[in-house]
């Protein structure tokens, strides 16, 4: 039944080549078409090789597979009889698009770039029994079921945020969510690093935000902030996972610890406390004082000079403190400040109520779909409609973590709706992509994002990558439900959501 060049010790269990083939059937996202091969299985074992045109990619996978598989796994520098091929050629779709063949022989991935080679690896590990993502040696076999997979996003913005200012969560806690989420072919994380509880990031010309700003959380909860060099890695580590980071300063709302660290950024000059509760809305920059200009212009300066992505997040929503004609100014400057750093604007929606560059990005989190002022600003938008996509928001009534505001998102929720759809007025060409926000109020520790994100994270990062015609709910719920083993072996603390088909 097997490939012959395998070694004689080594035999395949038919509950094990039946596993491999639902694995075929059972990838998310879902790719655009995935043909599998009768009969073919191509064995990873110990004579098992990779190459790679990108070699960072084989060496992650390489690294992995040994982890696991106890195998050798060389690189080697030609393409093996034996093995995994990565390789750069032409393919349909773009930089992110990939196509792998499996046969008896080997594993093939062929992408214009190294970010669809990236994106075939994602594919081919969910294609691998589950316990080649261990962390351990586990006894195998190591199946691939054969066919031929032909892949590429639907939108080339697929974002996940978290808000690292109501709690602040240390590099390690940020690479872990990076890992989780690069499985699924997200390929930006956008990190909310300023808000009324806590300032995230180290800024030389005002050090205060960092060691005073930074020194609380919601609840008084330990605070932190990250150092340039952390910043740094933690852009390199999302780098290596084809994952873009979007930094975001939000501002003129949402700033009490800024405006508590450095009094001159306030009307009337003094300082307010620092805050450590919930609500929303009362804090502004003093959008009459010159110094507030200073100020922006040298904390973006600062944060676009270590940050090799295209955007910068400005925020912009809630500004409730803020009266409406300030508010435009102030965001129609501060759109002036973005561009002369070298960055394209991002916003929350409220930005619109200023003027919005051209080439600014509007991120839409409300949940009106009959909405007209964000849908006919002409700009390009990322959804993350609050009522589908906040993964802050409780699963039901009993979830203990979490809020209610927008809605219950069970899974079904997260799944059940287009975003080339949701705004009516919006045309569909005119949407980017889609964001799943994780706001941290109520979320304190990693098993907390990974309860909150899984499994609606992956149900949201198929909406972004997958072509609209695969969508259906029940062969979804498979699909996702098939995913739960391996969250396991990843150490993943998931919700074991009673809509989901868990083996
Ligand atoms: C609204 S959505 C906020 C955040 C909160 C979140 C809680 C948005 C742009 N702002 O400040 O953390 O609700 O769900």
């Amino acid at each position: 039944l097997l490939a012959t060049s395998v070694s004689a010790s080594v035999t395949v269990s038919p509950s094990a080549t039946a596993a491999a083939a639902v694995a075929f059937g059972a990838i998310v996202p879902a790719p655009v078409s995935a043909v599998p091969a009768a009969g073919v299985t191509y064995l990873i074992t110990a004579a098992t090789a990779v190459y790679s045109e990108a070699p960072e990619v084989g060496e992650q996978l390489a690294r992995q597979l040994r982890r696991s598989t106890g195998y050798p796994v060389p690189i080697v520098t030609a393409p093996p009889a034996d093995g995994i091929t990565l390789r750069l050629g032409e393919v349909a779709g773009g930089d992110e698009a990939y196509q792998l063949d499996v046969t008896a022989t080997g594993v093939v991935v062929l992408a214009n770039r190294a970010a669809g080679l990236f994106n075939g690896v994602q594919t081919l590990r969910q294609l691998l029994p589950y316990a080649a993502d261990a962390a351990t040696v586990q006894p195998g076999p190591w199946p691939v079921p054969g066919g031929r997979i032909v892949d590429r996003p639907r939108y080339p913005y697929r974002g996940a945020m978290l808000d690292v200012a109501r709690h602040f969560f240390p590099v390690g806690a940020v690479e872990r969510y990076l890992d989780q989420i690069a499985l699924y072919k997200i390929n930006y994380l956008h990190l909310h690093l300023s808000d009324d509880q806590g300032w995230r990031i180290a800024v030389d010309s005002w050090p205060r935000l960092a060691s005073y700003g930074g020194s609380t959380a919601v609840g008084g909860d330990p605070g932190g902030s990250y150092t340039k060099a952390q910043y740094q890695e933690i852009i390199a580590y999302a780098a290596a996972r084809n994952i873009t980071i979007v930094p975001e300063i939000d501002m003129p709302g949402h700033t009490n610890a800024a405006l508590a660290s450095y009094g001159q950024l306030t009307c009337d000059g003094v300082a307010p406390p620092l805050y450590t509760g919930t609500d929303v809305g009362f804090s502004s920059l003093c959008t009459s004082k010159e110094i507030t200009y200073t100020f922006v212009d040298q904390v973006i300066g600062e944060l676009a000079a270590l940050t090799p992505g295209p955007y910068l997040h400005i925020g912009g929503d809630e500004a409730a403190s803020t009266a409406p004609a300030d508010y435009k100014a102030f965001v129609d400057r501060v759109q002036g400040i973005v561009t002369a750093h070298g960055k394209t604007v991002m916003g929350w929606h409220d930005v619109v109520k200023a003027t919005p560059l051209p080439t600014t990005l509007v991120q839409y989190w409300g949940s009106d779909p009959t909405e007209t002022a964000v849908s006919t600003a002409g700009r390009k938008v990322v959804m993350s409609p609050s009522a589908r996509t906040y993964l802050d928001m409780k699963y039901n009534r009993r979830t203990p973590l979490g809020q209610t505001w927008a809605g219950l998102i069970e899974v079904k929720d997260a799944y059940g709706w287009n975003p080339g759809a949701y705004l009516r007025r919006l045309p569909p060409e005119q949407v980017l992509g889609v964001e799943a926000p994780l706001w941290t109020e109520t979320i304190r520790t990693p098993a907390d994002i990974d309860y909150m994100a899984f499994p609606r994270l992956p149900a949201l990062a198929e909406l972004a990558w997958s072509p609209y015609a695969t969508h259906d709910w029940t062969a979804f719920r498979q699909r996702l439900g098939a995913q739960g083993p391996r969250w396991r072996v990843m150490g993943i603390a998931y919700y074991r959501s009673t809509q989901i088909a868990w083996p």
